[in-house]
């Protein structure tokens, strides 16, 4: 099956979990309003990114079991991999919401945040803990027999957690009112990256499509987060970059961190290499709200040739991280191919 084919029938199973979230709250009694509220919210966030995350369920589900083409997939078996694929949208849907509001961003997927369409404005607040909730639900009518109901349900609220960390240090070492640039360091930057992107984006759909095919081994799993959790500190490298480098066209959003004072992989970089005159430059324009300031941050950024050492740290990590890989014990039937399918999906994305 190609790309396309596999990206439209998981998008074709989205509008009956849209049904079966209606329903429920039909079920409430909910007014007519409200339903179509929820409709339009789940619409508006949930469906229009890569679809990466979701899709990585599928795929990994189908190495595990030994059917890469899709073809031995029975379609109760493919329509409960993709509704663990739609939970991670869900979930994803749930945090951009919120991280758009928390980082005042303009735009995203192309079209503008959710909390900046004018009828919505802060009820997106709310919206965004019903995205979250629509997992729970599906969890419950379409998992709640299988042994590894539990499993799926920890590992949901582990993995939650820990993006919720991430995000609390992502915004206290990015303060408004008081820029201090000396906070910052790359392994801070690692750290926050870590628990606020890696876990959810690459850990929990292998995580999620392992229990499925029944590898639960305590030692598969860890290995798998081995492997990913580097793999996703790349992925918000990547997006870190594409924040300042990137084209709004290519990326879908408008580049906020210079302007919000984040702790990102460019400017740390650049505090490791700049001189006492560019610093001085930082120390007076890094997070001040005006485009001014921001593109003289930029400036000492192209001075520097960030762009270059963005490359050279890709190919490295590329590097490094398929030699780990290299070393992927597969005797209790966890398989390596399932990581480099991930490294390759990634590496050198401009979007
Ligand atoms: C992404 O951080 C993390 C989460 C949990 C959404 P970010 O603010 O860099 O993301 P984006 O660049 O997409 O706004
Ligand atoms: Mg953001
Ligand atoms: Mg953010
Ligand atoms: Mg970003």
């Amino acid at each position: 099956m190609s790309k396309e084919d596999k990206r439209n029938r998981f998008l074709g199973v989205f509008p009956a979990l849209v049904d079966e979230l209606k329903s429920i709250l039909s079920g409430y009694g909910m007014t007519e309003d409200a339903l179509q509220w929820y409709e339009n919210s789940l619409n508006y966030n949930t469906p229009g990114g890569k679809l990466n995350r979701g899709l990585s369920v599928v795929d990994t589900y189908a190495i595990l079991t030994g059917k890469g083409s899709y073809a031995e997939l029975s379609d109760d078996e493919y329509f409960k991999l993709a509704i663990l694929g739609w939970c991670i949208e869900l979930l994803q849907a749930y945090f951009l919401v919120a991280d758009d509001m928390m980082d005042k961003s303009i735009t995203r997927r192309g079209q503008p945040c959710w909390y900046r369409v004018p009828e919505v404005g802060e009820v997106a607040i709310n919206d965004a803990f019903m995205l979250e909730g629509a997992i729970y639900c599906l969890l419950k009518n379409h998992f709640r027999t299988e042994s590894y109901y539990v499993d799926l349900l920890e590992l949901f609220h582990d993995v939650t957690f820990q993006t919720e960390l991430g995000q609390l240090l992502d915004l206290i070492t990015a303060p408004e009112d008081r820029i201090d640039l000396n906070k910052f360091s790359l392994e801070r930057h690692s750290f926050i990256v870590r628990f606020k992107t890696a876990y959810y984006s690459f850990y929990l759909p292998v995580a999620l499509a392992m229990y499925a095919a029944g590898v639960k081994d305590k030692r598969d799993l860890q290995q798998a987060q081995d492997v990913l959790i580097p793999l996703g500190e790349y992925f918000q490298i990547q997006d870190d970059y594409l924040d300042c480098f990137g084209k709004p066209e290519d990326i879908g959003k408008i580049g906020t961190d210079i302007q919000d004072n984040k702790c990102s992989w460019v400017v740390n970089t650049a505090l490791k290499l700049c001189s006492a005159d560019q610093r001085k430059v930082l120390d007076d324009n890094y997070g001040r709200k005006n485009a001014e300031s921001e593109a003289r941050c930029k400036h000492v950024f192209s001075e520097l040739k960030i762009d270059e050492l963005y490359h050279e740290y890709e190919e490295k990590v590329a590097t490094d991280l398929k030699a780990l890989i290299k070393d992927t014990d597969e005797s209790r039937g966890f398989k390596g191919q399932v990581l480099t399918a991930f490294l390759e999906k990634v590496y050198k994305r401009k979007k």
